[in-house]
């Protein structure tokens, strides 16, 4: 548990040749749980590489990552690696080009990614057998590489349309955000508080629900607190 709500645990400013904030070896298990990972660099797999081990990271941020321009990717899998990714939130991530992808599953690794926002800034999301990969609820900018039985938004809005400011790292929700109302309760997710310990799925009588009343990303839409700010702000 968190002293307070918010991000728990930070990892920033870490560099690595593969996988600065994590390696997962032959049969290691990692859950990260509200987490925000920020101005991290790798030659490959900025976050974390799976090498025959696993990963679940939930309500947590990935920005910033990768602006010393160097990384093909965030992360990598080998061998019986395994991803999964819910309720996080990816975006303004430096990769190094078009050959880059978020996820590069490089052999047999198993990817699933749930109620989350994926915007990759160049390249797709996901490089590898689209057969070991879900993605369900997910907005991306471009989704090549995405199997096509998953419920994935291609997304073309400013930052600032769906994030209240990046530039000061805040990753909460905007007012008027596609991401508010856009999901459904995940079967067998175990996520039922955002990275500010609220509740989950909170349906936003003024947004009509795309898919179901679950907001995607790191936090859900405070209708009470975040609408104050927006009148504040006016
Ligand atoms: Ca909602
Ligand atoms: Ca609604």
């Amino acid at each position: 548990m968190c002293w307070s709500p918010g991000a728990c645990l930070q990892f920033n400013n870490n560099y690595a040749y593969r996988g600065s904030v994590f390696r997962s070896l032959n049969g290691s298990i990692i859950d990260l749980s509200g987490s925000v990972m920020t101005k991290n660099n790798a030659h490959k797999a900025i976050i974390g590489s799976l090498e025959d081990g696993e990963a679940k990271i939930s309500n947590s941020i990935i920005h910033n990552n990768g602006q010393d321009g160097t990384s093909r990717s965030l992360f990598d899998t080998f061998q019986a690696g395994k991803l999964a990714l819910e309720y996080v939130t990816i975006a303004n991530n430096l990769l190094i080009n078009d050959s880059s992808s978020l996820i590069k599953n490089s052999t047999n690794g198993q990817i699933q990614a749930h109620s989350s926002v994926m915007l990759n800034e160049v390249g797709p999301v996901y490089q590898g057998n689209i057969a070991n990969a879900h993605f369900e609820c997910v907005m991306v900018r471009d989704d090549a590489n995405i199997v096509a039985d998953g419920t994935v938004v291609v997304v073309n809005d400013e930052l600032d349309q769906i994030f209240v400011d990046t530039t000061q790292g805040d990753y909460h929700l905007a007012v008027g955000s596609s991401a508010i109302d856009y999901c459904y309760d995940i079967e067998g997710s175990t996520v039922d508080k955002d990275l500010d310990g609220k509740s989950r799925g909170v349906d936003h009588s003024g947004v009509t629900n795309f898919y179901g009343p679950y907001d995607i990303g790191a936090y859900e839409f405070d209708s009470e607190n975040d609408d104050l700010i927006f009148k504040d702000g006016f």
